[in-house]
């Protein structure tokens, strides 16, 4: 055993490999599974304890030797290649990253911010985990609402007077703007919601919203009218028509939904418009006494108009998505179809 120690502790001290190649050879032949190093200490296994007190430490340094030699090898050895010359031009520029481009759902999200910015709202943002008061309570929801049921919103706490859940509509970001600002209140409040809905192509459980409200002394339905319809015409084009109809929420008396006039077949009827010439976009209302009291409000002296829109749906109607799904499954092929690629 001492000569075979000696003869490939020598080997070991002169082991010269070019390549990766013959490093990862040395290494196989000396320490792999059926190596010479290896053999060695099975044969050691079977020594008496004389034997092995004579050669343990001998052989304990031999393969410590082995790995450091193979260890060095590896790091100064190049490529497969024989030649030692450079494997990669440095000089060449890296690999460029690629632009990427932004959400659909941003993109329209950005649009309407833009264009309630210009008639002078306010943005506001809010929690996404609400408390069941600022999102039905002081909404005039009554207790018995289906909204309230767990069938309809996800909660977090039950059992509780006051739960907690995630909010189903970013109205409570109004709410807490009616509880914190000066009158009058000019805001726009968008955001991601959340409803217990089972996903299909025509629903989400996870979807995104923009609602604004206004309150001041004498603001009139008239308003609201005008407001939307100054709206559209931003969104949709000049020529926009909108056409109100009576409508029902617990937060808003009068409530309407409002259609725009479809610009793809400008009123002829067509597949998107399912042949009425009319696109459902939003829904509104004057906001309902109770509303404006429960935030303390004189509802006497103060009157105020709300609006909400989901924004999956107007970016359906933009370019003609016809699944809910593609907004949220990350796909390239899908991303990639919003050319406006971001500045960097
Ligand atoms: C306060 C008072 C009133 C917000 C409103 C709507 C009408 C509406 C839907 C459109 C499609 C939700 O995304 S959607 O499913 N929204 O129709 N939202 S009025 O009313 C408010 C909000 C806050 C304090």
């Amino acid at each position: 055993m001492k000569e075979e120690i000696e003869r490939l502790l020598a080997e070991v001290v002169d082991l010269k490999c070019r390549t990766q190649k013959e490093v990862e050879e040395a290494r196989v032949r000396l320490l792999g599974k059926k190596g010479e190093i290896t053999r060695l200490f099975e044969e050691f296994r079977a020594l008496d304890k004389d034997g092995k007190r004579e050669f343990g430490r001998a052989l304990n340094e031999l393969k410590n030797s082995a790995q450091n030699k193979i260890g060095e090898l590896k790091e100064s050895v190049g490529g497969d290649s024989v030649s030692d010359g450079p494997k990669a031009d440095l000089s060449m520029p890296g690999d460029p990253l690629e632009l990427g481009s932004r959400h659909p759902v941003s993109i329209v999200r950005q649009e309407i911010v833009d264009i309630f910015r210009k008639f002078g709202y306010d943005v506001a943002e809010g929690p996404e985990i609400e408390d069941d008061y600022h999102v039905f309570e002081a909404l005039n929801f009554p207790q018995n609402h289906p909204a309230r049921d767990m069938q309809d919103t996800f909660f977090i706490s039950a059992g509780h007077p006051n739960p907690l859940l995630l909010r189903t509509h970013t109205s409570s970001v109004q709410v807490r703007a009616m509880e914190s600002m000066k009158l009058p209140i000019r805001v726009i409040c968008p955001g991601r919601v959340f409803r217990n809905e089972a996903i299909s192509a025509r629903a989400h459980c996870i979807f995104h919203q923009v609602e604004g409200l206004y309150i001041d002394e004498g603001v009139t339905f008239a308003d609201l009218k005008q407001a939307i319809l100054l709206f559209a015409r931003e969104m949709f084009g000049p020529e926009t028509e909108i056409r109100m109809r009576p409508s029902y929420f617990p937060f808003t008396e009068p409530s309407a939904e409002v259609d725009v006039s479809c610009n793809i077949c400008h009123g002829k009827g067509c597949n998107i418009c399912k042949g009425t010439g009319w696109l459902e976009i939003l829904g509104c209302g004057m906001v309902d006494p109770n509303v404006l009291e429960a935030s303390g409000i004189d509802s006497k002296k103060y009157t105020g108009f709300a609006f909400g829109m989901g924004l999956e749906r107007i970016a359906m109607l933009k370019w003609r998505v016809n699944d809910l799904r593609h907004y949220f499954e990350n796909d390239m092929r899908f991303l990639k179809e919003f050319d406006t690629a971001v500045e960097v």
